[in-house]
């Protein structure tokens, strides 16, 4: 069992009071908070050993360029990638997913084809859209059933040797639905097609095993991981990172330099460029090694329970939509209550101290789909409580008095 009462004391901003009500942080989808340990690392590193990495003799230069190192080995271990060079520092799910796209240019012609799902979020849909673009390439897409499942079987007859990748979340950021993507990864394979996962909503919940799930691509951001912003990680198998152009040039990702021929340097550095987020990717580091000393399979087994308990005190209310039925599912509600802009609850709810997200997520095709401008949508960490999501049903029972 989780001491949660200690957990949440390791965050500072979870004890403070927001609108003169204690904060109900329920936005942990789009930023997590984080912990003090966090915090210090990042002070501690402008403190104590800020310098630029991978070209100083001198000793601080050093430091720095070890702990960027280290940091990158437990990102490695953490997601049981292959080789640490596999391991690319980036500033966000986004700018690892445009890093891939922007490669696939030198790969795609005309005709061939890129998969994504109806379930994306836009950063996983237009970077593909845009590449699509550039080479001739299509686009199809996964489609999804009323529980906001993908359907699986017109996956598999999306798929032929056209298909060059294809390109999923692990966890859907608007409704919380978990997606089969062992199965969408062997699929894929068997017509010769890559598959990038986009992790953003994954790691902050569960330990992804990337030579298990055998993807060649595995994006997540560090802030929503208990990291700071500004960081985030694209792991990739080796063979495709070598097939790979660089993204952007400049220093550190060069070999040698002539006006006549550039030579690249070798993994990772030939995809980051320029002064990366030093003091940030050795925080990851900090981060990641907090979530570990908690365990993930607590974590998921508590996040589990508020997920549960949510679901039933929600469906409480009259009129209530949670979109997203699927036993299959992370911590995360999304809901509307009928005839009720979700705007409008998730103000009044925020002079209540409460903090969830309204509109569509970066995700208008979901709410397209079904036919909805927006959700009110809580996401739970492990560090929420039952008590906070009773708060949090009670004023959503309040706004739906005042506004009917
Ligand atoms: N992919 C998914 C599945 C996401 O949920 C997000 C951010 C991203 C990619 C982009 O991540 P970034 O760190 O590069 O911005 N999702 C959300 C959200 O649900 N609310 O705010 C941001």
């Amino acid at each position: 069992m989780l001491d949660i009462q200690k957990i949440r004391a390791d965050f500072p901003i979870l004890s403070q009071t927001v609108n003169g009500k204690p904060l109900v942080y329920f936005d942990n989808g789009a930023t997590s908070q984080k912990p003090q340990v966090v915090i210090d690392a990042e002070v501690k590193y402008y403190n104590e050993i800020n310098a630029n990495i991978h070209r100083g003799v001198h000793t601080l230069s050093q430091l720095a360029t070890d702990a960027y190192e280290v940091a990158r080995g437990k990102v490695k271990d953490h997601i049981n990638a292959k080789h640490a060079h596999e391991v690319l520092f980036t500033s966000g799910t986004t700018h690892g997913i445009n890093l891939v796209s922007n490669g696939f240019a030198s790969i795609l012609k005309p005709g061939d084809e890129v998969v994504v799902s109806s379930l994306e979020h836009h950063s996983n849909i237009v970077p593909w859209q845009m590449l699509c673009e550039k080479t001739g390439a299509i686009l199809k897409v996964i489609p999804i059933n009323d529980n906001g499942e993908l359907i699986i079987e017109e996956f598999d007859k999306l798929l032929s040797e056209k298909t060059k990748i294809v390109t999923v979340n692990h966890i859907s950021n608007a409704l919380g639905v978990i997606n089969p993507i062992k199965y969408i990864i062997d699929k894929a394979h068997a017509v010769g097609a890559a598959v990038l996962i986009d992790g953003a909503q994954a790691v902050p919940h569960l330990k992804p095993d990337v030579q298990e799930l055998d993807c060649d691509f595995y994006a997540f951001s560090g802030h929503k991981m208990c990291g700071p912003t500004g960081t985030g990680i694209l792991y990739g198998k080796e063979e495709w990172l070598n097939k790979l152009p660089p993204y952007q040039g400049g220093g550190e990702m060069i070999k040698e330099v002539t006006f006549e021929k550039t030579t690249y340097a070798d993994l990772p550095h030939k995809f980051e460029a320029g002064t990366p987020n030093i003091a940030g990717g050795i925080v990851l580091g900090t981060a990641i090694d907090y979530l570990n000393e908690i365990g993930f399979d607590k974590i998921h087994e508590y996040e589990n329970e508020l997920l549960e308990h949510a679901t039933k005190r929600l469906n409480e209310i009259e009129g209530i939509r949670i979109y997203g039925n699927t036993k299959n599912k992370a911590s995360v509600v999304s809901f509307n209550i009928d005839g009720i802009h979700p705007y409008d609850v998730g103000s009044i709810i925020d002079k209540l101290g409460i903090a969830v997200r309204t509109g569509h997520h970066c995700a208008q095709p979901i709410m397209n789909f079904f036919c909805i401008p927006g959700t009110i949508r809580a996401s739970f960490s492990f560090y929420n409580t039952k008590e906070e999501i009773d708060a949090m049903v009670d004023a959503v029972k309040k706004a739906q008095t005042m506004l009917s």
